[in-house]
């Protein structure tokens, strides 16, 4: 589809053009494209732009991605079809490591990813080879099939639009959890460490700009109140919506 640059809501459009794209070459399920309007809807809710809040919360996911020991980026089929470029780039910048972990698995869907991602330059892909699996105990969904190498042993697991179970027993198992997720009320985003309330297609480039331009001082542990800032997202669509019902 053609969108004219002028559309009023051209930005939104290219990005569900790139997730139906993805559907259409075998990347996203079509529970994919379900949660992809769900992210339009709360996008269209922050103003479609990336927050002061979302600022906050991306420089503390850089901290913590650039300061872990084994910083592990999970990729599904949406975030593979949204962000492949960026993925790669994230994972050089922070050392981070890529791993394919899907909820509707199918090996098929697992080589398409695979392709899109060493078509952007991926090097080594984690979560592929059966021989490296390793079963994260209490999660019910084919998410539990995780790499030893990767989610198993991180410390810090970046992890996108992503489902809320899985949120809650990664961090039952000790790990510091990052996510991106659109609603700041998901049970995701209110159980990880750090929720980056942005559209990934924004907020996957400032992550990586901030990344680089850590300083030194800047490499120290600090304090990130999670709900805190995920109530400033709440505040920011409570305002739009008196905004626009005022209107
Ligand atoms: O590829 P698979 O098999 O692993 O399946 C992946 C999906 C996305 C289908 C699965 O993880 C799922 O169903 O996720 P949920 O539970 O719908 O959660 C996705 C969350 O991401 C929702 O809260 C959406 O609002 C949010 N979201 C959707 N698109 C974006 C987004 N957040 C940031 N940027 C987006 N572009």
């Amino acid at each position: 589809m053609l969108i004219p640059k002028t559309h009023p809501r051209a930005a939104s459009l290219y990005i569900r053009e790139k997730l139906v794209q993805g559907f259409r070459d075998g990347l996203v399920v079509e529970e994919g494209l379900l949660a992809h309007g769900r992210g339009e809807m709360f996008d269209y809710l922050i103003g479609e732009k990336t927050s002061k809040t979302a600022y906050k919360a991306i420089k503390a996911a850089a901290r913590a991605l650039v300061m872990a020991k084994l910083p592990v980026i999970s990729v599904n089929g949406n975030i593979a079809a949204l962000c492949p470029k960026e993925i790669v780039e994230l994972s050089k910048v922070t050392g981070a490591k890529i791993e394919v972990n899907l909820f509707y698995a199918s090996e098929k869907r697992k080589k398409v990813i695979t392709q899109a991602l060493k078509k952007n330059g991926a090097k080594e892909i984690l979560g592929i080879t059966p021989k490296f699996s390793k079963r994260i105990p209490k999660l019910d969904s084919a998410r539990r099939i995780v790499d030893k190498r990767g989610i198993f042993s991180a410390d810090v697991v970046l992890v996108p639009l992503e489902d809320g179970d899985r949120t809650i027993t990664l961090k039952k198992f000790g790990k510091k959890v990052i996510t991106f997720d659109l609603n700041p009320m998901s049970r995701t985003s209110q159980t990880a460490d750090i929720t980056i309330v942005d559209n990934v297609i924004r907020g996957m480039k400032i992550l990586i700009d901030t990344c680089k331009k850590l300083s030194k001082e800047d490499l120290v542990e600090k304090k990130f109140d999670n709900k805190k800032n995920l109530k400033k997202s709440i505040l920011i669509i409570r305002k739009n919506l008196r905004k626009m019902a005022n209107a």
